[in-house]
């Protein structure tokens, strides 16, 4: 007679270490290019480890954090092929369990980067209720290092301190643009980011205007380290400076209180789940 089937001792569940403060494996500096061509299909060759929805998680570690990347987007597919290519392996590398989130802003309207970003924080918490680190990344942003490690710590931390397109150095103290990471516990802190930068310029320097006023303080890499290569790009349409940005941000301290995470109003209109990314497609409305 066959063995039946409870006298056989039941699948044993591994109990994985936690991963290391360190990543091993890390490789350090690295070659970034953007001139070979970058199909999506090759993209998701060389990311066979990958889940559905750009879903990731170390085989051979447990990661104290769960990070959800989040990229505000609209008619940049070029460019996000080559950041998956580039990402993917580098997030791998520093043993995250991650999520990436494309936040696609709808129709032609004036574009509005931190309102995407603030959808993105409410959308990826919806899918997944254990992210607890929110990784803020432009398109067009690759690090040169992996060692500029993608978690939240114990102040808001600003990755994108030394970009090619500024010599590789920090443009003006306050600046806190590019690529950027909260807790879930800072983010909500802030009140999120502002809903109300319509067109370029200036949201970030609200976001670190919040992050001072609520008594925070900004977490850089060394920049040897935080070294970013920007994708070359015109100016988008329907992107605009936005002529209100200096005085808007003279005000963040009377306009956060109502302006933020706990007033965003949008309307999403498909979520898909891509082999390397999911793919949120959001009307947020226009400027008023
Ligand atoms: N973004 C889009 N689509 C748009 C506008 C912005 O996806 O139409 C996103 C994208 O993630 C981008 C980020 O918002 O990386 C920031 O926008 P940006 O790249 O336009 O801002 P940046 O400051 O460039 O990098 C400003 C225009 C530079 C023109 C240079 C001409 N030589």
């Amino acid at each position: 007679l066959p063995e039946a089937p409870s006298a056989r001792p039941g699948p044993t569940v591994p109990v994985l270490p936690p991963c290391p403060d360190l990543p091993p494996g890390l490789v350090g500096r690295l070659l970034i290019e953007f001139t070979s061509p970058m199909p999506l299909e090759r993209v998701q060759r060389e990311n066979p480890g990958v889940l559905l929805g750009g879903r990731y998680t170390p085989p051979d570690c447990t990661p104290a954090q769960t990070v959800a990347v989040i990229i505000p987007f609209r008619h940049r597919e070029h460019h996000l092929r080559y950041w998956l290519h580039y990402l993917h392996p580098i997030l791998r590398r520093q043993r995250l369990r991650y999520g990436i989130y494309v936040i696609n802003q709808h129709g032609e309207d004036t574009f509005n980067r931190a309102k995407l970003l603030n959808v993105g924080f409410l959308e990826a918490l919806k899918e997944d209720a254990s992210y607890d680190c929110f990784i803020f990344s432009d398109v067009d942003l690759v690090p040169m290092d992996d060692r500029n490690l993608y978690r939240c710590g114990d102040q808001p931390r600003h990755f994108a301190i030394a970009m090619d397109k500024f010599g590789f150095r920090l443009p003006y103290a306050g600046y806190f643009g590019g690529v950027s990471g909260l807790s879930k516990a800072q983010f909500l802190r802030i009140n999120g980011f502002p809903n109300e930068y319509w067109g370029w310029g200036g949201e970030d320097d609200d976001i670190f205007n919040r992050i001072s006023l609520t008594g925070m303080k900004i977490s850089r890499p060394d920049i040897r380290i935080g070294r970013y290569r920007m994708i070359k790009h015109d100016r988008d349409k329907h992107n605009e400076p936005n002529p209100q940005r200096f005085t808007k941000i003279q005000n963040t301290k009377l306009t956060m209180k109502r302006d933020g995470i706990g007033s965003v109003r949008y309307q999403v209109l498909e979520v898909s789940r891509q082999p390397l990314f999911t793919n949120i497609t959001v009307d947020i409305g226009r400027p008023p």
